[in-house]
This record gives structure tokens, C-alpha cells and sequence, in this order.
């Protein structure tokens, strides 16, 4: 599939960026003489701006990256040890269909489990082909939990979908809370918003553990104490119902439930919410006052506070503030977890969810190192007999990585992995096989941080013997007999279905008029103010609800609650005494990007950030050596000590590759496989360890390198 004439006529193609963030940038590729040479963003796109991030600047060294795999390659050394020869693709899909078929033979189809995240969030591939194939298969379902189960649970109780004002309304905002999130690092297209908000008079505030650079920009930082977010919601709403500042006729008139809501925020006083929060009663007076009487006020929460045991009900507790003061009504008012729920694509017609069999098994994503090691995968069933990977790296940002690992070990699995690179999952597979990058293929992408589709065209022709995601699996559905006329779609024929669900918010949004323009705004009101006077919304009362009968159903509090971390409150704290939390890297995206040499350096090697009271008292005094562990595992790390965390917290941004960090461990050795109390969500910062200085029988070295990854580690 060859991309048309390169739209604009400096010879420029028009993409987006396919990563998992709310931002998706509109990207301008240029080529010359057929290779790519510079990526950048487009300067019209309302939000893109013309810039692009530390990250995505570097796509185009990141897709001739020598490392990049070329061909399909085949397991030759001991699982794990990531050795492999070069193989044809007809060899592969012989061998792998031959392997699949054996798995069902003994155990049936569910016995194969795909496993996949947002490597790219492109609809064509990241869930449309694949998931035909896996459902026509009766393959395992995947619950994709990693990231914002959680969160979308808790907004799913109250909301309905999930949606909010855009940086296009945010810059009219004069009070931003940034509540768990670091915008400079994972949202930095919303900055430019909120530097007019400020030349307007806007204040910001962040809630966050970390004095991240986002806090440091602000014009106050709370220092929260982690996972304590409902905590401090419902102190607001006490004061704000105290002093009589809530919005009584938006209550009455929008949300259902509102009359508990007193008693749901009575005993948390400023003294009582302080003592949990860690912060003091007289700045959550004051927050509460100034949220409560600053109009427009904007709460940006992002997916850090719901990597807690409570996350599902922080989520619900910080969303519903701007219900209780009426804050939805103005532009540039209310909150935003993400913006997705606006965006209707087809997706019955592109993953045919209809195919699946009955009583299919689920198998949540963070659970894979049980899934992998149990004889029923954990859930009942048989075990998992093959896996197949695509757009994600299990063995790098799947927490509890010790039991991961020894399940992908396991000599009777069969382990396809999809990938651009020898990934520490790559690392165990059988068979890897080749992926085209965003420059190479065609996609269509929808955005979790604002209201435009855009659609992604090739720019070159695919490196090596790469293919598409949707040709892989559209060539081994062939393989393995699928005769439905689906799998013959073309990467076209899926981007029209994507579009065509017949959606209001989708008319006039085409194959051609995307080809024509590159992106367009979905066809919602502008400005967006989707709960200003929301008559039926997508819950079963169709208000917002503050009280949901259905939470009460799962065993829930009906009410908007508090639910305490986890690790903090159990006996192992008394070993484990910090809590670790591991947020998103400024230079990496999850773990992608980690081999890209410019961006590996700027990261360095990983770091332990510790407050000097809990330094000094292990006699850590900033640039030693230190080891990190709890039960689960343990990993290295590079100490600094300073007071952007408090006493008891430790960080360590994440995630990075095993394979090139120090001792082959990381973060995520530590970390916890434990469920969210929402949406089977992950809990990565609800992490109880304990850090200590490296001596010489705990200090390993990292594992040896050869070739590109040496000279990644050989660089200053
Ligand atoms: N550069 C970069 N950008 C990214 C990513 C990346 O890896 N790198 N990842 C992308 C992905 S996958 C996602 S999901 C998005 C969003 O990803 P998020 O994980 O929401 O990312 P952040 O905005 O960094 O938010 C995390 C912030 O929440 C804080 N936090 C942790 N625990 C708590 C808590 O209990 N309460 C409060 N109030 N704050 C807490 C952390 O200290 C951190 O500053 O970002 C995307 N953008
Ligand atoms: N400790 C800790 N762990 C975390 C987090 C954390 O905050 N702390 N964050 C969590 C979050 S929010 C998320 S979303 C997950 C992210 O987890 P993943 O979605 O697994 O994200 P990545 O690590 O970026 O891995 C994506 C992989 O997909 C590959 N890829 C990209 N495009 C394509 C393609 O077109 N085809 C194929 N076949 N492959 C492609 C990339 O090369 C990369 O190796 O990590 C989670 N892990
Ligand atoms: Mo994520």
C-alpha cells in the first residue's frame, strides 16, 4: 500500500503521533528521496501548535535505529537469553500457525492470550485486525487494565463517558488545579493553554507528591501524601458545603443524590482530612474557599492518582467538585480525566466483538505473571499455551516482572512477539516479527486530550521485511483457514469502517475529507462544554451521580468515599517502610524510546529521589549506589536526596528496559500485580520498599551488551 502523493508540496507528509498520550500531535514528516528526515508539528493544529515532544523529535532516529528488527527471527539459545537467526515470513507463519494449532488441539482456543496496550493508539493497529483474529480464533479476552481502568470506572459511576473542557476552553480558565499530573512531562501540549490562562490572571495550583518541573511552575504546590486523593476531595466538599459556596441549583437540577452528600462529607474536617493527607487544615481551608468562589475553575486530573488501591474512588471524589460548585457551567470550567468518550469510531465493525464465543474467558493484563505460571491461568481454564504480544512490552512495564518472567520462561509456551525492537519481552519470544512504525503504515487516531481526529499516512516504504500490524494478522488468519471476508480489508477499507459508525460527532469526517485536511474537529459544539446543562447523560439515572445504586450493587459505598493505600496499612510497612512511586519519565514513553541514544542519556541511569530525613537515616547523602526491594524483587538505582518528596516517599521515574538497566531489574520487579478498586486497575505506586546503600555482595553489574546497546551504555 503505497501512501498517495505526498500531500504538501515541499514534499512533507501529513501523520500524527501514535503514542499513548493525551496530546496526539498533527506531524508533519519530511521526505527526501524516499527517507524520512524530519519530523515536526504542524504549526496549524490547534493544539499540537508546531511543536512536537523531547520524544517524538527523535521518531525519525528512532525508526533507523540500528537496533530496529528487519526480519522475522526465529529463537535459537535458551528462552530468554535473546538469541535469534533471521528467518523468511513464509517460514514464520508455517511454523507459527503449526504451533497455534498444536495449542488448541490440547487445550482449546483459549489457550492462546493476546497481549497488547497502546503502543500505538492507532485504531487500524492497535484493535481492529488483531482483534478479528483473536475472536474469530475464541482465543482469551484481555482485560486492558494497565493504565486507566480505574479511572474510567470511577468517572463511568459518575459521568457516564468521559469528557471535559480541551485546551481550546482551558485557557479561559482563572483557577487550574493540576491534580495528579505532571503536565510538562505527559500533557506538555496543554501547557501553552495554560500560560494564557495565567497572562490572564489564571493561578495554578498542583496536587502532587513530587514537586515535579510542573509543580515548581505553579503558583502553589500541595504536597499530598500518595493515594489519599479522595481523602482530600471530600475535605473540600466539607468546607465548601460549610460555608454554603456549592451550587445548589446545578445540584438539584443535574446530578442525582446530592442531598447525601453531606453526610458522605461530614467527618472530614480540615483537622481530620490533614492528618490523612499530610496537609495542613488551613491550605485545604483555602483551597477550598478559592476553588469554591474562583470562577471559571478547571481541575485537570490526570492517571497518577488512580494507580492507588483507592484510584477508582479518588477519581470519582476529585471529579464530582465541579459538580458541587457548579464549575461545568462556564467555558473554560469543570475537569478533565480524558476526552475519548467523544469520540464514537466503529469499533463493533473493525474488532467484531460479535465473533467472540459465549463464556469466553478474561484474563486481566496485570495479572500476566499468574496468568503465565498457574495451571489454570489463574481464572480457571486451561493454562495459556501461547501468547502473542503487539504495541506493548510485558516484561518491562507489567508490574510484579520476577513472576512475569519465570512464566515467559516456561519451555512449553509459544511466544510471538510483534515489535520494532528486541524489547525485554522480545527477549523471551520464539518467534519476533518485524512491525512497521507510524512512518511506514496507515492509521486513523482519535485523542484522549482533545476533540480532533487525525488520520496517519505512510511516509515511507516499510524498513526491511516489516509489515503492519493488520498485514500480520491479516496473513495469519489466512494461515490458519479464517475464510471471512474480513480479513481481506484493506488498512483503507478500516479506516472507512472506523469512521462510519454513523455517530453524530463523526459526520463529514471521511477517508477523503482526512486525505483532504489531514485532521478535523469532531462535529461537537464549540466551545466544548459537554456537563453544562447535561439533560441525559450516560448512566442509568442519566444525571450525574453522586449517588450511584449501581456502585452499591458491586459492594461499594454508594457515596463518594475514601478508600486508604493498601501496603501502608498492612504489617509489611513496618519492613517496607516507603512508598514508591514511579511516574512516566520526561525522555521515555512508558518504556519506549529507552534505546534511543540522545534520550537515554538525557534520562541517565535510574534514580532513587528521597527525602534527607529517610536518606540520612540509612546514611544515604545523594549520588551513591542504592538497592531498592520489598518481597516481590528488587533493582538499583542512583540516590538524590532533596525535599521535592516527603518524608516516607521514595521515586523512581519509569519505565526502562531490564536489559539495559543496572543488575537487569527494574522498578517494576518491585511493584504489585494487586487490583484497583474499580476496574481491575494496576496499582503501581501502591508500593511499600525499603532502599538501602549498595555493598559489595548486593551490587550486581548490569548484563553484558554488544553492538548499538553497548554504545548506548558506553555514551557520557
Ligand atoms: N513523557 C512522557 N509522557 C507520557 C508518558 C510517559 O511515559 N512519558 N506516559 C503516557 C501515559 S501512558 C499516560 S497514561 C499519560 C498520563 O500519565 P500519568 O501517569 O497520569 O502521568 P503524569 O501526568 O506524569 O501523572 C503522574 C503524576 O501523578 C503523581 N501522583 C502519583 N501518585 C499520586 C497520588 O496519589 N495523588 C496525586 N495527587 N498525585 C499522584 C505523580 O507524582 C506524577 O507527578 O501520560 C502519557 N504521557
Ligand atoms: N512502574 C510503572 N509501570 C508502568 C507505569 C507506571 O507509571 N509505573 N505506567 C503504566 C502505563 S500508564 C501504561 S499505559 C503501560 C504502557 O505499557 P505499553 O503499552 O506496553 O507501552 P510501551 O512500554 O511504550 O510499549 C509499547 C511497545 O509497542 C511497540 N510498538 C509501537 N508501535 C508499534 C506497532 O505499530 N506495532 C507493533 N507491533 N509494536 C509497536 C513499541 O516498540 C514498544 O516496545 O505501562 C504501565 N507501566
Ligand atoms: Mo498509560
Amino acid at each position: 500500500m503505497k501512501s498517495h502523493l505526498p500531500l504538501l508540496a515541499d514534499g512533507t507528509v501529513r501523520g500524527a503521533c501514535p503514542h499513548d498520550c493525551p496530546d496526539t500531535c498533527a506531524m508533519l514528516v519530511s521526505v527526501e528521496g524516499g527517507r524520512a528526515t524530519r519530523v515536526r508539528g504542524d504549526p496549524e493544529h490547534p493544539v499540537t501548535q508546531g511543536f512536537l515532544c523531547t520524544k517524538v523529535n527523535r521518531y525519525v532516529e528512532r525508526t533507523y535505529h540500528p537496533g530496529r528488527i528487519l526480519s522475522p527471527m526465529r529463537r535459537i539459545g535458551a528462552k530468554g537469553d535473546g538469541r535469534f537467526e533471521p528467518a523468511s515470513w513464509e517460514e514464520a507463519f508455517e511454523s507459527i500457525a503449526r504451533e497455534l494449532r498444536k495449542v488448541i488441539d490440547r487445550h482449546g482456543p483459549e489457550a492462546v492470550l493476546p497481549y497488547s496496550y497502546a503502543g500505538t493508539m492507532g485504531l487500524v493497529q492497535g484493535s481492529s485486525m488483531d482483534r478479528r483474529f483473536f475472536h474469530r480464533l475464541g482465543a482469551s479476552l484481555l482485560a486492558r487494565t494497565i493504565c486507566a481502568a480505574a479511572g474510567t470506572e470511577g468517572w463511568k459511576h459518575t459521568y457516564g463517558d468521559r469528557m471535559g473542557p480541551t485546551p481550546e476552553e482551558v485557557q479561559h480558565s482563572r483557577l487550574v488545579v493540576l491534580w495528579g499530573t505532571n503536565t510538562l512531562t505527559s500533557n506538555p501540549h496543554l501547557w501553552p493553554a495554560l500560560r494564557k490562562a495565567r497572562e490572564r490572571g489564571a493561578r495554578l495550583v498542583a496536587i502532587d507528591p513530587i514537586r515535579t518541573r510542573t509543580a515548581v511552575r505553579c503558583d502553589l504546590h500541595l504536597g499530598i501524601r500518595p493515594g489519599t486523593d479522595a481523602a482530600l476531595a471530600l475535605g473540600m466538599m466539607h468546607v465548601i458545603l460549610r460555608e454554603q459556596l456549592e451550587d445548589r441549583d446545578y445540584l438539584e437540577r443535574y446530578t442525582s443524590g446530592w442531598e447525601q452528600l453531606k453526610s458522605a462529607a461530614s467527618e472530614w474536617t480540615p483537622a481530620r482530612t490533614a492528618a490523612e493527607t499530610g496537609i495542613p487544615a488551613g491550605s485545604i481551608e483555602s483551597l477550598a474557599i478559592e476553588y469554591a468562589s474562583t470562577r471559571p475553575s478547571f481541575i485537570r486530573l490526570n492517571y497518577g492518582m488512580q494507580r492507588h488501591a483507592g484510584g477508582g474512588m479518588a477519581v470519582r471524589a476529585v471529579s464530582l467538585l465541579p459538580a458541587v460548585t457548579g464549575a461545568w457551567r462556564d467555558l473554560g470550567g469543570g475537569a478533565t480525566l480524558s476526552t475519548s468518550g467523544a469520540f464514537p469510531f466503529g469499533s463493533k465493525a473493525l474488532e467484531r466483538p460479535d465473533w467472540v464465543p459465549t463464556a469466553t474467558r478474561t484474563i486481566n493484563m496485570i495479572r500476566l505473571g499468574e496468568a503465565l505460571t498457574e495451571s489454570d491461568a489463574g481464572v480457571g481454564g486451561p493454562p495459556v499455551g501461547a501468547l502473542i504480544v503487539y504495541n506493548s512490552n510485558p516484561a518491562a512495564v507489567a508490574p510484579d516482572l520476577r513472576r512475569v518472567r519465570a512464566g515467559l520462561r516456561r519451555e512449553d509456551l509459544l511466544t510471538v512477539v510483534l515489535e520494532h525492537f528486541q524489547t525485554d519481552t522480545a527477549d523471551y519470544a520464539d518467534w519476533i516479527l518485524p512491525a512497521t512504525t507510524q512512518l511506514e503504515h496507515w492509521d486513523v487516531h482519535g485523542s484522549y486530550g482533545h476533540l480532533y481526529v487525525t488520520l496517519n499516512r505512510p511516509a515511507i516504504e516499510p524498513i526491511g521485511e516489516s509489515l503492519p500490524n493488520s498485514e500480520i494478522f491479516r496473513r495469519l488468519a489466512r494461515r490458519m483457514g479464517m475464510a471471512e471476508p474480513e480479513f481481506a480489508d484493506s488498512d483503507l477499507d478500516l479506516i472507512r469502517q472506523a469512521l462510519d459508525s454513523g455517530h453524530p460527532n463523526l459526520e463529514g469526517i471521511t477517508l477523503e475529507s482526512l486525505l483532504e485536511h489531514g485532521y478535523q474537529r469532531l462535529r461537537v459544539p464549540e466551545p466544548f462544554t459537554p456537563f453544562a446543562r447535561p439533560e441525559a447523560l450516560n448512566t442509568p439515572s442519566g444525571k450525574i451521580q453522586v449517588l450511584s445504586p449501581a456502585l452499591e450493587r458491586l459492594g461499594f459505598d454508594p457515596l463518594p468515599s475514601y478508600v486508604p493505600p493498601r501496603e501502608r496499612e498492612t504489617p509489611i510497612a513496618r519492613r517496607f517502610p516507603l512508598t514508591l512511586l514511579s511516574p512516566p519519565e520526561h525522555a521515555f514513553l512508558n518504556s519506549t524510546f529507552v534505546n534511543v541514544p540522545a534520550l537515554a542519556s538525557a534520562a541517565g541511569e535510574a534514580k532513587l529521589i528521597l527525602h534527607p530525613d529517610d536518606a540520612s537515616a540509612r546514611g544515604i547523602e545523594g549520588g551513591e549506589r542504592v538497592r531498592i526491594w520489598n518481597d516481590r524483587g528488587e533493582f538499583l538505582a542512583d540516590a538524590v536526596v532533596t525535599e521535592d518528596v516527603s518524608p516516607g516517599v521514595a521515586v523512581s521515574y519509569g519505565v526502562r528496559w531490564a536489559r539495559l538497566s543496572l543488575g537487569g531489574a527494574t522498578v517494576n520487579d518491585t511493584t504489585s500485580a494487586e487490583e484497583t478498586d474499580l476496574g481491575g486497575g494496576a496499582v503501581f505506586y501502591d508500593n511499600a520498599v525499603e532502599v538501602e546503600l549498595v555493598t559489595a555482595r548486593a551490587s550486581r553489574s548490569r548484563p553484558e551488551l554488544d553492538g548499538w546497546e553497548r554504545e548506548l551504555r558506553l555514551r557520557p
